[in-house]
């Protein structure tokens, strides 16, 4: 029978096969996608960002479970991203400039797919001038993620260019990311921040509304 603590010590171990086995197990033995996502893959990732925490693991094993991680959610994805006939509207996401971390921002992506936004997905590394280019391309949310707390202003960078550019007030900006709240998305001026990636396409919704 379906594990989840299995799926999250696979994902922890880094073990892409074993992985890529146990979700499709799940899936064919009628597992939600999101129960495989929440309770397996995403638990497996937390542990490990304890242990790298503190000093138990190091970035090897960190990036050997990133792409174990990636196997689980390309099984997903198609799951996860329901089809709809009309978009909602362009969101452009993207990891902030300086900063590599994806597995969240590609999981927020999936999620705005899922709920009917055309989803621009910029990467990692994004510099303020692309975010910029994306909103005169027509975007009408920005998505801004950050995992680390010296990358973190420059999501008030984004804000202070949009403003700079005249383009503040054609499009909504939203935020998140593990060191990111709801004080700091109120201290920059964004639109919202979410915790989490579901919540992250209810609040897209309601800044498009
Ligand atoms: Co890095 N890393 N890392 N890392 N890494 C953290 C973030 C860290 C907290 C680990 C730790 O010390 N406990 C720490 C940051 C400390 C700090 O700033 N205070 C850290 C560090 C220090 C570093 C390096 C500096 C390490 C080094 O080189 N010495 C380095 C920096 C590289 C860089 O970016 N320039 C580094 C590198 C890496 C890897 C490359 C090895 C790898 C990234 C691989 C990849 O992304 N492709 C990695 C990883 C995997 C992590 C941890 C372990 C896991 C992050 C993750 O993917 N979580 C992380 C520890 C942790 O967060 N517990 C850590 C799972 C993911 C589903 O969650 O990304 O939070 P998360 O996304 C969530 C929500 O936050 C939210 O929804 C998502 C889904 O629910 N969300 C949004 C995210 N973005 C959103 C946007 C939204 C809305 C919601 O709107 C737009």
């Amino acid at each position: 029978m379906a594990d989840m603590a299995q799926i999250a010590r696979a994902v922890e171990g880094g073990r892409r096969k074993v992985v890529d086995q146990l979700v499709r197990e799940a899936l064919a033995e009628g597992v939600k996608a999101e129960t495989i996502l929440n309770e397996g893959l995403v638990v497996g990732m937390t542990n490990l960002g304890e242990q790298f925490k503190n000093g138990e693991v190091y970035v090897p094993e960190v990036l050997v479970a990133a792409r174990a991680m990636k196997t689980g959610t390309e099984i997903l994805k198609p799951l996860l991203v329901a089809e709809n006939v009309q978009s909602l509207g362009t969101v452009a996401i993207g990891t902030v400039e300086g900063d590599l971390h994806d597995i969240g921002k590609n999981l927020v992506g999936m999620m705005l797919e899922g709920s009917g936004f055309t989803v621009m997905d910029l990467g990692v590394d994004v510099k303020p001038e692309m975010f910029i280019d994306a909103v005169r391309g027509g975007a009408k949310i920005i998505g801004m993620s950050a995992l680390l707390t010296t990358t973190m202003p420059m999501m008030a960078k984004v804000i202070e260019r949009l403003k700079d550019e005249g383009l503040r007030d054609q499009v909504k900006v939203m935020i998140g990311g593990a060191p990111i709240t709801q004080e700091y998305a109120d201290e920059i001026g964004a639109d919202g921040y979410s915790s989490d990636a579901a919540s992250a396409a209810e609040l897209a919704k309601r800044l498009i509304a």
